[in-house]
């Protein structure tokens, strides 16, 4: 693949370009294993791969600090990793066995990381957008400096609930980055049919909220864009808009007809515009890391991946009186 001019001359170093491939890399191998999985069953009820975007969060976690705060909606597995949540319980979680991040009561849409500050995991479109904000007006009230960063999709982004969070978010300068990850599809519809403009990171414009749109396959793109929104929040002047342009390989979820577009069409980004790949190619071309390096990259990862499913594998489901467990918070 063709190197691209947006990062002809990358300010990285090897070490970090590097991080970028293998977090990146983890992530397709996990989301490969989970389909796997999915297909023998082993995964009930939905699924929804990350597979494409990699280079949205792992970009993003490079442009955050300890203690800073994310939340996602039910397309997470990917952010679950790259914030540093183990695989082997996120596998767990999926496969709804008692080794997962929710003891495998919430499966792949429901599940949260105090230590690693990660939120969810949502299934009802939007509904993180308002927690984020939540979770940053915390923050805000603390002072402690931390930022939320909070995902949600182009189809989100035309809720009614995103825009009365704008007005919020804006009125009291919450330090919380608004990430839409604009993968042009909501479920089976294409943007074009069900948005007014092509562009929507300007749709903070009316309240006052800086945004701007990102190449969402260009980690390092994405890994600035993030750090400018970072310095702005941190330096008190409320939130940012992020619009990552992006694109997923594979359907909605694992139960997607995929009839609302061509295979030629995905094909040509995976082929072109790949986001792993290009840091691939940046390695290779710079001389930091030759061909057997990458392999043996590869190959770590592939294991720690298999360790996951194994891992996933032999824990038990949970016990029935789980079912009353964790329900209400215990107050006091
Ligand atoms: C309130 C609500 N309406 C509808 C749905 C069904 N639904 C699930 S995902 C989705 C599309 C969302 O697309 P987008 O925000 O672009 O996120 P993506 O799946 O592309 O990551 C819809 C309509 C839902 N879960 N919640
Ligand atoms: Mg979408």
């Amino acid at each position: 693949m063709a190197a691209r001019k947006t990062t002809a001359k990358p300010n990285v170093s090897p070490e970090e370009l590097t991080k970028y491939y293998r977090d990146m890399l983890l992530i397709r191998r996990f989301e490969e294993k989970a389909g796997q999985l999915y297909g023998m069953g082993l995964i009930g009820g939905f699924c929804h791969l990350y597979i494409g975007q990699e280079a949205v969060v792992v970009g993003l976690e490079a442009a955050a600090e300890e203690g800073d705060k994310r939340i996602t909606s039910y397309r997470d597995h990917g952010h679950m990793l790259a914030c540093g949540m183990d695989p082997k319980g996120v596998m767990a979680e999926l496969t709804g066995r008692e080794g997962g991040y929710s003891k495998g009561k919430g499966g792949s849409m429901h599940m949260f990381s105090r230590e690693k500050h990660f939120y969810g995991g949502h299934g009802i479109v939007g509904a993180q957008v308002p927690l984020g904000a939540g979770l940053a007006f915390a923050d805000r009230y603390k002072g402690n400096g931390r930022v939320t960063f909070t995902y949600f999709g182009d189809g989100a982004a035309n809720q009614g609930q995103v825009y009365e969070t704008f007005n919020m978010a804006a009125l009291w300068q919450l330090p919380v980055i608004f990430v839409i990850e604009n993968n042009q599809y909501a479920m089976g519809t294409a943007m074009k049919r069900s948005t007014s403009t092509p562009d929507i990171y300007h749709r903070g414009n009316a309240f006052g909220i800086p945004g701007e749109m990102v190449d969402g396959m260009d980690v390092l793109a994405v890994r600035d864009a993030g750090l400018k929104a970072v310095a702005h929040c941190r330096a008190g002047k409320g939130p940012y808009i992020l619009e990552v342009k992006t694109y997923r390989y594979r359907g909605h979820s694992m139960s997607d007809p995929a009839k609302y577009r061509t295979r030629e069409e995905v094909s040509k980004m995976r082929e072109e515009r790949d986001p792993i790949d290009h840091v691939r190619d940046m390695l290779l071309q710079g001389g930091h890391a030759s061909e057997e390096d990458l392999k043996a990259i590869d190959k770590a990862i592939k294991a720690e991946v298999n360790a996951s499913a194994d891992f996933a594998r032999e824990s038990p489901e949970p016990a029935l009186d789980e079912l009353w467990t964790d329900i209400y918070a215990e107050v006091g």
